[in-house]
């Protein structure tokens, strides 16, 4: 019990043994069979989670659609009241829940309280927001008329999310949704599901005390087979998935088969350029956290860094002493700055992806490895590498992730935009430059083509006040801050004709 995990777990009513299933303060049993959470950290098992079986996803989809009937009802600031107590409540464990998602992902500590700290954020946004949720009004062209638009809740979302933020990517989704009269069902990463039972008993009560159904916020649990009942269920208008763009492309086909709304936030493969005119003390720092931090697993994390050659060498010798500084061990120990990899399979891409660019002709600038011995007998922690790259190799082209950082010099800033764009991904990118027209440049039409494009910033740790996702295969969804809450509902135009004639649109004579 190093750090009071034992004691954490018990707080957040996580059992040794715990059913997977479940519509708010009722847990259901499917059956199925438990398998195990693996932490990271230490390769222990936390504890077991049931899977949820189709006839459990049937009596969940139904209790669902039985709640929304009611919330729906619920005027958005009532429900925006139930989110701000949902956001206290976060408060009250956020050290618990950051030190879970820390031992159940492998993250350290700090950012396992970073990403509670989104959710409680969220929380607040979407309490002022259950007072906006504005329509536009304009004038109509006939008169004595009205017109104006209203946004009407959707009915059931559907969440998949994926380990690496096993529970800031959640809180993102159903905070907006449930301001907005949605009801929502989470599939959390099979890799994390503690963290989503203990989001479930987090909510759940504060739903019970507030008088409202069963049914607002459910849970289930299972691998991609579960999600596709998700995908699949023209009962479900929404589903918001996080995870790979091979994920990403199955799900987008099967809602786009039923003509439902998928908001996909998929693979980035996110760049820096540093150009001659970078302060190269916060380039250093920006990179490094981007590359490194969360052990290279965000969607953020920082893969490439496009360097102009006359910085280059500095940028490349300066990294290089700094990743020589590194401590790599147990997240929960905060002097450490690297922890593992989510699991072997993870560090079986890690050392592949190191294998392919050498092949492709990198040479390695800080080597990786797997490492062993004391602390590390998860088999999960790896170090973080650099490797000098050509964008065009087949795997600086793909996601890979984990802390591999590819370094790409540059000549020319047109070159370095162009190469900045020459991947199939769009999430987020950065330009490190203290001339304005650079900085301008990559912000205008013609720079980056991400959702997400920062100056003097890395690539990782968005604020949730803005919409987070991107373009190409990263899906094109946004969620979170902005108006990403217009995602979690239906727009209504509405015409109201107060005058004692019919008048027809367009001046159209239509009489008999
Ligand atoms: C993700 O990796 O899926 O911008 C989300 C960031 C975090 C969220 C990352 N706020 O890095």
């Amino acid at each position: 019990n190093r750090f009071g995990i034992a004691e954490s777990l018990e707080r957040l009513g996580v059992k040794s043994k715990n059913l997977g299933s479940s519509t708010g303060e009722s847990w259901l049993d499917s059956g199925k069979d438990f398998f195990s959470s693996v932490s990271p950290v230490d390769g222990s098992i936390i504890a077991q989670v049931q899977e949820t079986s189709a006839e459990t996803y049937e009596s969940v989809i139904s209790t669902a659609q039985m709640a929304f009937e009611k919330w729906r009802l619920v005027p958005a600031p009532k429900r925006g009241e139930i989110v701000r107590e949902i956001g206290n409540a976060l408060r009250e464990v956020k050290a618990d829940l950051g030190k879970l998602v820390s031992f159940e992902m492998g993250k350290s500590y700090q950012e396992g309280l970073g990403e509670v700290q989104e959710m409680i954020d969220i929380c607040d946004f979407a309490v002022g927001l259950s007072r906006q949720l504005y329509g536009l009004t304009m004038p109509s062209e006939r008169p004595g008329h009205r017109m104006y638009e209203q946004w009407h809740p959707l009915g059931i979302v559907g969440i998949i999310s994926a380990f690496n933020f096993p529970v800031a990517v959640w809180s993102w989704n159903v905070a907006l949704a449930w301001v907005c009269g949605d009801v929502t069902v989470w599939k959390p990463s099979e890799k994390a599901p503690l963290s989503g039972i203990a989001c479930q008993h987090i909510v759940s009560h504060i739903f019970k005390k507030h008088g409202m159904p069963e049914g607002i916020s459910s849970l289930i649990v299972g691998d991609y087979k579960v999600g596709e009942l998700l995908s699949h269920d023209p009962r479900v208008p929404l589903v918001s998935a996080t995870g790979s763009t091979r994920m990403g492309k199955l799900v987008g086909k099967a809602v786009g088969e039923r003509l439902g709304r998928a908001l996909l936030e998929l693979g980035g493969n996110n760049a820096i350029i540093i150009t001659e005119n970078a302060d190269l003390d916060m380039a250093i720092r920006g990179a490094l956290f981007g590359a490194v931090g969360t052990a290279g697993q965000r969607c953020t994390s920082t893969r490439r860094l496009i360097i102009h050659e006359k910085v280059y060498d500095e940028v490349k010798n300066r990294l290089a002493s700094a990743y020589s500084k590194l401590v790599i061990g147990d997240p929960l120990d905060e002097r450490n700055h690297v922890g593992p990899l989510i699991d072997r399979a993870a560090v079986e891409m890690y050392l592949k992806a190191i294998e392919k660019v050498k092949e492709e002709g990198g040479k390695a600038v800080v080597e990786g490895g797997v490492l062993s011995g004391a602390g590390y007998e998860s088999g999960c922690y790896v170090k973080p590498a650099i490797y000098e790259a050509e964008n065009h190799f087949e795997i600086v082209q793909h996601e890979t992730f984990a802390p591999i950082l590819y370094l790409i010099k540059y000549k020319t800033f047109a070159e370095a935009i162009a190469l900045h764009n020459g991947v199939p991904q769009g999430l987020s990118s950065a330009i490190m430059t203290t001339n304005m027209r650079e900085a301008e440049t990559f912000l205008s039409v013609a720079g980056s083509d991400c959702g997400i494009a920062n100056v003097n910033i890395g690539t990782s740790g968005a604020e949730i006040g803005g919409a987070f996702g991107g373009e190409k295969e990263t899906g094109g969804g946004r969620e979170s801050g902005s108006d990403a809450w217009k995602a979690y509902m239906r727009r209504q135009t509405n015409t109201i004709n107060y005058s004692t004639e019919l008048p027809l649109a367009q001046g159209i004579k239509f009489d008999i």
